[in-house]
């Protein structure tokens, strides 16, 4: 049957019915081909990691209870489960890892492409790490920091300095519990060394490595990862973009980049501005370049350039079905192999650059990061030259953009809400404390074809929002907002509810924010740690009236990020449930006993709305614990007798 898109933003809706008309395949169809999907699979019960097997769990009926070595079925998800938070960490670190190694490039080579642009910031993440900063020359500082940083991914001794900026009381919890992270890498390789064939078989146990390695994540390789980009690239301050593939411009060249490292499309945001390069669009016919985003790398430019996004992870299919990508290039992560047959239907040039990601059949060019202008300037003119063969009569680009407001930090929330001359955290923690706002929402991660696309998204957020909680966003969730106008200040406050409006309006903040890409995430991690410093409202991240979500998640990167959150004390709730319900005792650890342990938990429900109460009644638990004043204003979501 062919495919309809009923919540999604009118774009992709026009999108998938051109797909259909054309016979084109795209996930949607995929995704249908594959029903019904594997119930082992989906209750995290089968196993393959050694060759007496594969071997599958029966949970209800004669079938066996273990497989052929005796694992049982809360040994089995839970290895499976941990590793995803392996394969999570361990991309988001890596991107890390590239980040830290560019600075290094920086401080090491003057001439290098890549420069200092945050010296602020340098000086404040070097003094993270006990780095000398006074009467010092900005690399030398930089030579420090990067190798500082690059030695978090391998130190034999000691735990992240990073982590340490959580607040006390977190850290001290991490280390009683024995799962302050050591080293980036070494708890990545931990995870793939316990689930080894017979190795570990407990299941809390084989979990506090997990959370263990994605506290490794957040507040290591993805806390790197935005950090040292906002040095090298430039902190993101609030910023005004367009969102949705009418961006794509049927008269320029149009160049899309998609994935998730900076280190190439930050180059490339500058290079597509080279006079020399609009002439060459101009004389091949091209009214000019139009530089688009697709997944996280779209964040990234966009926070920091204003870039227009795309589109998001399910959107990249749709793109190419405009017929009006002359180029898309790729890099690392959430990039559909289905990009490549789908782009041989249409003029669109892929181009594969990361030696960690190539494609059978999909031109390489290599980036290398000492070389960034001089590749960045190649693909460009590869688009270029591949405007002139675009099939005119094919081209299709829906009208639909929607403007927005990106380019929210921890610490340009920070200085909104304090005034240039008193940063402070103070207004938003008063506000919460009055009762005028009912707490905090972090709303982000994937789309999934899994769910009706962006209805889990935008349910969520709006349901939100009218009860007084302010949302920050992150990933595809922030480009989903983007496209259902919530990213435009005045549109947003249209749904809040009156005390959220009240408080954006006194610091001018709009009610949803634009924090990032999937490795900001760290971003709302620094934030929630600034609240808790900034007093009134406990002395934890899991004192705070604060809840987290992915209503359609669907990455390894994911798993690590919610798992993150819970080890930092955060109540996360997703949708589609983690692949566990084979296994009662892990999902009732997960859902219940791990708050004991850690403060934070997983949740688990289908509907968004509902999702979005669960989130609500937790918030009114923590004010309740806190001894906040009542809410000051009636709310659509009447609180429950919690
Ligand atoms: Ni996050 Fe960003 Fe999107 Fe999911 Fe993929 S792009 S890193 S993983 S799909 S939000
Ligand atoms: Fe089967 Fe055990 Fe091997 Fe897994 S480790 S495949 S459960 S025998």
């Amino acid at each position: 049957m062919p495919k309809e898109l009923k919540y999604a933003d009118e774009a992709s809706k026009k999108m998938v019915l051109k797909a259909n008309e054309e016979n084109l395949e795209t996930v949607w169809d995929r995704y249908e081909k594959m029903q019904p999907q594997c119930g082992f699979g989906l209750m995290g019960i089968c196993c393959k990691i050694c060759s007496m097997g594969p071997c599958r769990i029966d949970p209800f009926g004669e079938g066996p209870r273990t497989g052929i070595c005796g694992a049982n079925a809360d040994t089995i998800a839970a290895r499976n489960l941990i590793r995803m938070i392996a394969g999570g960490a361990a991309a988001h670190s890596d991107h890390g890892r590239d980040i830290a190694h560019a600075l290094l490039m920086a401080a090491q080579n003057p001439s290098s492409d890549y420069t200092i642009k945050d010296e602020e910031k340098l000086k404040a993440i070097a003094g993270i790490y006990h780095i000398q900063t006074e009467n010092r020359d900005t690399r030398e500082i930089a030579l420090d920091l990067a190798r500082a940083a690059l030695n978090e991914f391998g130190q034999q001794e000691g735990t992240l300095v990073m982590a340490e900026r959580a607040p006390e009381a977190r850290v001290k919890r991490w280390k009683e519990l024995g799962i302050m992270p050591r080293a980036i890498d070494r708890e990545i390789v931990e995870i793939m060394h316990r689930t080894h064939m017979g190795v570990d078989t407990d299941y809390r146990n084989l979990i506090r490595q997990g959370l263990r390695a994605c506290l490794g994540d957040g507040w290591g390789g993805s806390m790197i990862a935005t950090e040292l980009s906002d040095i090298l690239f430039g902190t993101p301050n609030p910023i005004r973009g367009e969102s949705n593939l009418g961006v794509l411009d049927k008269d320029k060249v149009n160049l899309i980049v998609h994935g998730h490292e900076p280190t190439l499309s930050d180059i490339i945001a500058y290079v597509c501005q080279d006079e020399k390069l609009i002439k060459k669009a101009k004389d091949k016919g091209a009214a000019g370049i139009q530089l688009a985003g697709i997944c996280c790398t779209a964040n990234e430019i966009l926070m920091r350039h204003g870039i227009p996004v795309a589109g998001n992870f399910l959107q990249q299919e749709l793109a190419i079905l405009t017929g009006a990508v002359d180029l898309m290039l790729v890099d690392v992560q959430c990039i559909m192999p289905g990009l490549s047959s789908l782009s041989n239907c249409f003029h669109t040039k892929l181009v594969t650059t990361s030696p960690k990601a190539k494609m059978p059949g999909v031109e390489h060019i290599e980036f290398h990061e000492d070389h960034a202008v001089k590749i960045a300037t190649t693909i460009i003119e590869q688009a270029i030259e591949n405007f002139s063969k675009r099939d005119g009569k094919r081209v299709v680009i829906p009208k639909e953009t929607k403007g927005l407001v990106a380019g929210f930090t921890s610490e340009s929330v920070f200085n909104f809400l304090g005034g240039k001359y008193r940063a402070s955290y103070r207004p938003l923690n008063d506000a919460v404390i009055a009762g005028r706002l009912r707490g905090a929402a972090g709303v982000i991660g994937c789309s999934n074809p899994n769910m009706e696309y962006e209805e889990g998204h935008i349910k969520m957020v709006l349901e939100l929002i009218k009860n007084d909680t302010l949302v920050v966003t992150t990933g595809c969730n922030a480009i989903s907002c983007a496209k259902h106008g919530l990213l435009q200040p005045e549109n947003a406050f249209k749904y809040a509810g009156e005390g959220l409006q009240e408080i954006c309006r006194a610091v001018g903040i709009p009610p949803v924010l634009h924090v990032g890409s999937c490795v900001d995430n760290s971003r709302i991690l620094t934030t929630l740690t600034h609240v808790v410093t900034e007093g009134g409202l406990g002395n934890d991240i899991s004192d705070l009236p604060v809840a987290g979500a992915a209503p359609e998640w669907m990455s390894e990167k994911a798993v690590s990020i919610g798992f993150y959150f819970v080890a930092s004390g955060v109540y996360t709730i997703i949708c589609r449930p983690l692949a566990v319900m084979g296994s009662k005792n892990l999902h009732d650890y997960l859902t219940d006993g791990i708050e004991k342990e850690v403060g934070g938990k997983w949740a688990f429900e289908l509907d968004p709305v509902k999702a979005a109460h669960m989130m609500l009644d937790h918030i009114d638990r923590k004010r309740k614990a806190l001894k906040l004043k009542p809410l000051m204003y009636e709310q659509a979501y009447k609180p429950k007798d919690i």
